[in-house]
């Protein structure tokens, strides 16, 4: 960093109020950003930690309308809950508001009318989807249609969730109506658009030459987008639910909920000081003036917005300092898939809760550990255990109890004198004094893994001290010496306490308690006289609980049901939007006639060696020759069905060898919707040689 700042004012994505916040937010946003202002507030800093739900939109009215409840009761519920969540998980913001507050409201659009007043933006006329019986535009989100590039039915009009394709509606096929099924017409709409392209040259600085040290993830994304052109983005919609477009003649039209959401970031941070003016002063103070900087905490598919969109909109504004990093982390998978609020695929934090009482920390921690930082990373309940138990349990865990019960047995709980150090001893406190300079710079730079991992190592050293030394092993001859060891092995505690606060703080509150620590700060650590000779610790409990493989596979056997619905959804979905292919290139009878399709009855029938796919028939064609056959549809059929069975084949197909066998012909099947195969047969039976016309 080369400026010196005053403050920093740090805020995290703005979560949907459209369903529960799970692991993937915790991990991708909510903890590190945590972590980040702990740390910072540990370091004595001025900071200020802003949160909230983004409560406008199209997933909201969706939800909605799937539940038959009105959207404010959806954005009520979910914001409570997600609330409630992040509380329970000890995320620290001083205030989580909502975009559906009145200060929102009237700050979001006061912020769109100075822009429009000053000629910010430039009016478009185009042409957008429209049904014609509801008499509503539709957003990308409500529009779907078939793939353009998967072919999966059902895609949305920003995203194909089969191949994870970002999409625009113009490109699906057949577009229609998500909530009704109507197709779509295009009906012209007036909208207001931020001229990015009138703004590239300036980001182009800022970001590619001055932010050189934003993650790669973030810089890389950015470059891109600069390096493909900006162009003007609508920031209104035509919606019934958002904020209204504060312009005559805008009536049916509401601000984009882009355009809004971060602007909750600044009237989140108003109500804050409006409410608190002496504790934190004002909100301009936060947001215009050079000496704070502005951290965004966010997830990959924010990027652009954050540091290309609300910048824009911020310098149009002309009064506000710009964001001076966006530490931005990719996607956390579940068990190998992507998690999906839509499939139900992820670890609700409402969920969690309940199952796992009081294991917060080991969430965050596991989070951490496993943070997808640069790379999209996977959550499994087996890691999950294996962390938990040979790590926080066998490591953290196990050295604290052993110093914490040792010192009660031998001195009564109170921290004994330290005597002279051996070697051994000085090379364990050199090797723990490195910590926080290492960590400092970790959590400096955003990398939020390596700094816990770090973190830990303070406690591997502890372990291993306590492994090695064997006090137990040395009251009866040496007091002194024990004495010796197990001040040092609380002084490590202590500094654990300290270290750990901004990642597992629920559990370093319990160290606190437990060593009876009255001060604590970031400055301290690395100090190996933080517990005073003859100072009373407190009563010794278990800082974290071995987890048992029943606990874990009941979480699993979870994920296998959610799979199997999906699985059950998906087939029905598939059957309901099925269509048949249109009819292919007309053909003459004489083409037709090229075909020598006939029936056979199949004698023997069985699986090809090496083969999960091909089955091998031997048919009884009339010729009084057995004709041999290979057919892709071993999964589809248990090859003793289908002998005795009339069957449907070409019979003046040139052969083929599959697996060294020669297969002469082909026999005819239908493919239904979902990829099954159905063998075809003849109504009455018939003798084999029979021609098909
Ligand atoms: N609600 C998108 C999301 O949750 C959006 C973030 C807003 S941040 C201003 O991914
Ligand atoms: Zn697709």
């Amino acid at each position: 960093m080369d400026k010196q700042f005053k403050r920093t004012l740090v805020t995290s994505a703005l979560p949907y109020a459209n369903g529960p916040v799970h692991i993937g937010h915790l991990a991708g946003v909510y903890v590190p950003a945590d972590i980040y202002v702990r740390y910072l507030r540990l370091k004595k800093q001025e900071v200020l930690f802003i949160g909230g739900s983004d409560e406008h939109g199209v997933p909201v009215t969706i939800r909605a309308r799937k539940e038959g409840i009105t959207v404010q009761d959806v954005v009520d519920r979910y914001h409570y809950l997600i609330k409630d969540s992040f509380e329970k998980f000890g995320i620290s913001f001083d205030i989580y508001s909502r975009t559906t507050s009145k200060t929102h409201h009237k700050f979001a659009s006061d912020f769109f009318r100075k822009l429009y007043d000053e000629g910010k933006f430039v009016e478009q006329t185009s042409e957008q989807f429209y049904d014609e019986e509801t008499h509503e535009f539709l957003t990308d989100r409500n529009i779907r249609g078939e793939c353009p590039r998967c072919h999966a039915l059902g895609a949305y009009g920003d995203q194909c969730e089969k191949c994870g394709a970002t999409l625009s509606p113009d490109e699906l096929i057949n577009p229609y109506n998500a909530v009704n099924g109507n197709p779509l017409v295009k009906k012209s709409t007036k909208h207001w658009y931020l001229p990015l392209d009138q703004h590239e040259e300036w980001l182009r600085k800022w970001i590619l030459d001055d932010h050189k040290e934003w993650r790669s993830n973030v810089y890389g994304q950015c470059k891109s987008w600069l390096d493909g052109g900006l162009k003007p983005r609508a920031v209104t919609r035509d919606l019934d639910w958002g904020i209204p477009v504060p312009v005559e003649g805008a009536e049916g039209k509401v601000l984009y909920v882009w355009f809004d959401a971060p602007i909750g970031y600044i009237s989140n941070t108003k109500e804050l000081c409006d409410a608190n003016p002496e504790q934190y002063g004002t909100w301009q103070k936060w947001w215009q003036d050079d000496d704070t900087r502005m951290i965004h905490f966010i997830g990959k598919d924010n990027i652009v917005f954050h540091c290309i969109v609300f910048p824009a909109m911020l310098k149009a504004h002309g009064d506000y300092i710009l964001p001076d990093n966006v530490p931005s982390n990719e996607f956390l998978n579940l068990e190998g898939d992507k998690i999906s609020t839509s499939r139900n695929w992820a670890v609700w934090l409402n969920e969690y809760l309940e199952d796992m009482p009081g294991k917060q920390d080991v969430l965050r921690y596991v989070l951490t550990a496993n943070a997808p930082e640069t790379k999209d990373n996977d959550f499994t309940w087996k890691d999950y255990q294996a962390r938990n138990n040979n790590e926080l349990v066998a490591i953290f865990g196990n050295f604290i109890n052993r110093a914490m019960k040792l010192t009660e047995k031998y001195f009564g709980g109170k921290v004994p004198a330290c005597g002279e150090l051996t070697d051994y001893d000085k090379s364990t406190l050199n090797e723990f004094k490195t910590v926080k300079e290492d960590v400092e710079s970790l959590l400096d730079n955003f990398k939020f893994r390596d700094a816990q991992k770090q973190a830990m190592e303070l406690a591997r050293i502890g372990n291993k001290y306590l492994a090695e030394t064997e006090p137990w092993k040395l009251f009866k001859t040496d007091e002194g010496r024990v004495a010796t060891i197990l001040n040092l092995a609380l002084q490590i505690s202590a500094n654990l306490a300290i270290a750990f606060e901004p990642f597992l703080p629920f559990s370093a509150a319990k160290l606190r308690t437990m060593l009876g620590m009255e001060s604590f700060e970031w400055d301290n650590l690395g100090r190996t006289d933080l517990l005073a000779e003859g100072h009373q610790l407190g009563e010794s409990v278990l800082l974290f609980e071995k987890i048992e493989d029943d606990v874990i596979q009941k979480q699993l056997d979870r994920l296998e049901r959610i799979k199997a619905e999906n699985d059950k959804k998906a087939l029905e979905e598939a059957e309901q939007n099925y269509k048949a292919k249109p009819v292919g290139e007309l053909c003459t009878i004489d083409d037709f006639a090229k075909l020598d399709i006939r029936t056979a009855t199949v004698t023997a029938c069985e699986k090809v060696k090496k083969s999960d796919k091909l089955l091998k028939f031997t048919l009884d064609d009339g010729s009084g020759t057995p004709r041999t056959i290979l057919s892709g549809i071993q999964a589809w059929y248990n090859p003793e069905d289908l002998i005795g069975k009339q069957v449907l084949f070409i019979a003046n197909l040139a052969p083929r060898v599959m697996k060294g066998i020669e297969s002469q012909g082909m026999i005819l099947s239908a493919e239904n919707f979902d990829g099954s195969i159905s063998v075809t047969t003849v109504e009455h039976p018939v003798k084999p040689g029979s021609q098909v016309k």
